[in-house]
């Protein structure tokens, strides 16, 4: 028995869906051009599709599991679970007007057309904001749109920005934060479960290690109480003399948000020869 995993054939998410596959120690033999493609090492069998097509891929059966963004998955409305968040893929589903536009909130959009690639999204924040407007479902290149005279305002994915700026636009309201997530069957087979619980283990071992850092630093043994007070670490920091006198090497795990302030007060209470490197796996 194997797991299929859907992904993305090519686009935004496809490298990085592969990149995590590598990092969960899973080796998918062959190349991109090919439908679908086997794990050497896992029993996975992975296929490459249109990411708007996963979600009813998973919830038809066809695939188990699926890569796929968050604005997707809740625009598909299909009945799959979102299992875990993956971290990649990360942007926002924005509305955005004209740059010299006032915009005084969602009532600025009543009766006016609104161009988007995600009408079923778009719907639910205009009722929820008890507004009327006209959906204007457009498949690509939607921020044209009201530079053409198609569209009054746009509804459209966001990451740095810049297409938005390029396009005379400026983003006015957030309705979605979303990432690539790993969606699965509602009907999938305790067995197949099983082995989906082995692969999520896996991704929370590697997403961990992303977040943290280890770090390696000298300390002098008068200051190695206040030194160890600063740090977190997954236990206890550890402490070992180090050859010359009075000093001591301290390893530990600082977390990627708490990095920059923990690492000034460590040089502040006397650290020196800090280095910190990045964790591969982190097993808890
Ligand atoms: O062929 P297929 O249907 O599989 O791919 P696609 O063309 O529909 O999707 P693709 O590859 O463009 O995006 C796949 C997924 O990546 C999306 O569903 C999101 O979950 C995620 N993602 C993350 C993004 C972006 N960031 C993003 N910036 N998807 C699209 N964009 C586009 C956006 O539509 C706009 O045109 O990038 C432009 C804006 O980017 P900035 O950086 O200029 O703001
Ligand atoms: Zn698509």
């Amino acid at each position: 028995m194997k797991l299929k995993l859907a992904i993305q054939k090519s686009g935004r998410l496809h490298d990085d869906s592969m990149k995590l596959l590598k990092e969960c120690g899973i080796d998918i033999s062959n190349g991109v051009n090919k439908l679908k493609a086997d794990a050497s090492n896992f029993p996975l069998e992975v296929f490459f599709l249109r990411d708007d097509d996963i979600p009813q891929y998973v919830e038809d059966g066809v695939a188990d599991i699926g890569f796929v963004g968050e604005n997707v998955v809740f625009e598909k409305d299909k009945k799959v679970v979102i299992e875990e968040k993956l971290g990649f893929g990360k942007c926002r589903l924005s509305i955005a007007v004209r740059k010299g536009e006032e915009y005084t909130g969602a009532a600025f959009l009543q009766g006016k057309k609104i161009a988007t690639s995600y009408p079923v999204l778009v719907e639910k924040f205009l009722q929820e904001k008890g507004v009327s407007a006209e959906i204007h479902e457009i498949s690509g290149s939607v921020e044209i749109a009201p530079g053409i005279g198609l569209a009054d305002a746009i509804c459209d994915l966001v990451s740095s920005g810049s297409t938005l700026f390029m396009n005379g636009l400026k983003e006015t309201e957030i309705i979605l934060q979303s990432q690539a997530v790993l969606i699965k069957d509602a009907k999938i087979t305790p067995e197949k479960q099983q082995l989906l619980n082995k692969i999520i283990f896996r991704i929370q071992s590697v997403k961990k290690a992303k977040n943290n850092k280890y770090i390696l630093l000298n300390a002098p043994n008068n200051k190695l109480n206040e030194i160890i007070s600063l740090l977190p670490g997954m236990k206890s920091p550890t402490v070992l003399p180090l050859a010359e006198e009075g000093w001591s090497s301290v390893h530990s795990v600082l977390s990627e948000n708490q990095f920059w302030d923990i690492i000034e007060g460590l040089k502040a209470a006397g650290a020196q020869g800090i280095l910190v490197v990045p964790i591969e796996k982190m097993i808890m």
